[in-house]
């Protein structure tokens, strides 16, 4: 039996489906879930004597599971870029681990698989905000801007559809998602035959309109602070509401602020674009912070220590 490991966002999806372009396989379990579930090991720890991928999770947050893993005979074969810790030495692992801000793990399969399926890896690469290295190789392929728009926006709806608190906040579960693609080894082939584009679009004009309504709060300091209520439209529109503000203007950081359920509060913070450092730097400061250098996040910050936050925030060194 084997089991794939995916982080619920596009980066997560179209690494996992490069692979498996590469190496398909009939009898595979998927384990996802919301883009911030990222402790998915946890849920298959008893397993024993099977195949793992694992895609665009970080493995320090997963290092007990793996660990775990590893003593009952499980090969596992790891790919991410964020924030991984000490190495792990096991001869049943392998892992191709890249924390450059410039890398996501869609870059990562595609080089390790010399580019075979390289319009997914871009796909991925423009989910994750990273526009730079989506453009590169999309000037290779000789693109139009057309078809460029497309996968970009194939990247960024299947992105946005992975923000939420649950599965329920979410249009589609993201294991949905992949199982659609799935047939597909041209992307464009996919968006020709498949209704989860218009409809997550639509659903993204809704949300977006709703989130760019709200003001930036008024604050000491230039970076840049927006806050929005406890319900699913935010919870599911903030991340791609934060890389949206964090291009309008390249210089500054950004924190998006979204109520949780429970009254703690969700935080997600861009480094600036032109500055892509310290992100995970200042949100590992706090419980059940982490991230990487570009984007990191709080998932739940007790109310009282939001003044705090937003004190570092706006006099954070790398930023200054
Ligand atoms: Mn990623």
């Amino acid at each position: 039996m084997d089991f794939d490991i995916f982080n619920g966002d596009a980066d997560g999806i179209f690494s996992l489906h490069q692979y498996r372009l590469h190496r398909p396989t009939d009898k595979t379990s998927l384990i996802t879930g919301v883009k911030r579930d990222v402790c998915l090991l946890s849920q298959i720890e008893t397993i024993s004597n099977a195949s793992l991928a694992v895609f665009d999770i970080s493995l320090d947050s997963n290092r007990a599971s793996l660990l775990k893993l590893l003593s009952q005979h499980n090969k596992i074969t790891y790919f991410d870029h964020h924030y991984a810790g000490t190495t792990i030495q096991s001869s049943a692992l392998i892992t191709h681990i890249d924390h450059n801000p410039d890398i996501c793990t869609s870059l990562i399969v595609n080089e390790v698989l010399h580019g075979r399926y390289d319009l997914w890896a871009i796909c991925g690469a423009f989910g994750d905000n990273l526009h730079h290295p989506a453009m590169q190789i999309a000037r290779t392929y000789s693109l139009s801007k057309q078809q460029t728009n497309r996968l970009q926006q194939l990247g960024e709806l299947f992105n946005y559809n992975s923000y939420g608190s649950a599965i329920s906040d979410l249009h589609f579960h993201p294991g949905v998602l992949y199982e659609a693609i799935r047939p597909y080894k041209d992307p464009f082939e996919y968006l020709e035959n498949s209704h989860h584009i218009d409809d997550l679009h639509l659903a993204y004009q809704e949300d977006i309109s709703l989130a760019l309504k709200q003001k930036k709060m008024k604050m000491f300091g230039r970076n840049r602070v927006y806050h929005l209520p406890a319900l699913p439209w935010a919870r599911r529109v903030a991340g791609v509401f934060s890389n949206l503000k964090a291009r309008e203007d390249t210089t500054l950081a950004h924190a998006i602020i979204t109520e949780n359920p429970d009254e703690t509060f969700r935080i997600s913070v861009r480094a600036p674009l032109e500055h892509p450092f310290g992100a995970d730097t200042l949100c590992n400061n706090y419980p059940n912070g982490g991230g990487r250098a570009a984007a990191a996040g709080i998932n739940s910050l007790p109310r009282n220590m939001l003044d705090g936050f937003l004190d570092k925030f706006q006099s954070f060194p790398p930023w200054q």
